[in-house]
């Protein structure tokens, strides 16, 4: 177990590589303490009874705060800033471009993570019989999310323009499954919108904090 301040009152359930990233990330962004558990990712233990009484279906991440115990990184994304952003890493709800940081901030996770996770899910359920069909089929699908993301960005510094935002946490992290998983380079407008990801300290910090 991994403490950042003395005064905890932030708990992240995590696994390493996986999208707790996104609720550590923006913790980092918002300087907001937090501790990590890293828990034990077997099936034996995420199906435990003591494990599924916080995590329905025995996933990670989980996050607790106080009383609240929440189990979607997206959610706890956009918790977080809500929370204690004080304004910052969104736009307010009458801003022109809200519409954009739901959309993407979904579509991160929603479209573009569940594709490259079918990869995943395929390979664990199947582990001596992957389907090479399936695991192209999903490959496609996610490239063609990687596409859209990139027609979008264009010569954007992030997705809403020059604010760094929580869709761009949510995308950061859609972007590292795709690169574990698909294993395909990206472009060079991805590649550079990434390495911008990467260079911000509050990532640096957070991959360090997880190892
Ligand atoms: N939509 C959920 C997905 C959670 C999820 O699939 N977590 C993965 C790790 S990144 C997991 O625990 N997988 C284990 C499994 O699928 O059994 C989220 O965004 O938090």
């Amino acid at each position: 177990m991994k403490s950042k301040e003395v005064l905890l009152l932030i708990k992240i359930y995590h696994f390493p590589n996986t999208r707790g990233l996104r609720a550590i990330w923006t913790c980092e962004e918002l300087n907001v303490p937090y501790k990590i558990q890293i828990i034990d990712f077997s099936p034996k233990y995420r199906f435990s009874p003591e494990f599924l009484q916080i995590s329905p279906i025995g996933k990670v991440p989980i996050l607790q705060d106080d009383s609240i115990t929440m189990s979607e990184s997206g959610a706890m994304v956009h918790y977080l800033i809500d929370k204690y952003g004080a304004g910052k890493l969104r736009p307010t709800i009458d801003h022109p471009l809200y519409p954009t940081y739901l959309e993407w901030s979904w579509f991160a996770e929603a479209t573009f993570t569940s594709s490259s996770s079918e990869i995943i899910r395929h390979k664990r359920a199947f582990p001596e019989d992957a389907n090479i069909e399936v695991i192209t089929e999903f490959k496609r699908r996610a490239t063609f999310c990687l596409e859209a993301v990139m027609r979008f960005l264009g010569e954007k510094k992030w997705l809403l323009g020059e604010d760094f935002s929580g869709a761009d946490i949510m995308m950061g992290i859609a972007l590292t499954t795709y690169m574990r998983h698909v294993a395909e380079p990206f472009p060079p407008v991805m590649q550079s919108y990434f390495d911008r990801l990467s260079a911000r300290p509050a990532f640096i910090r957070t991959k360090q904090a997880e190892s």
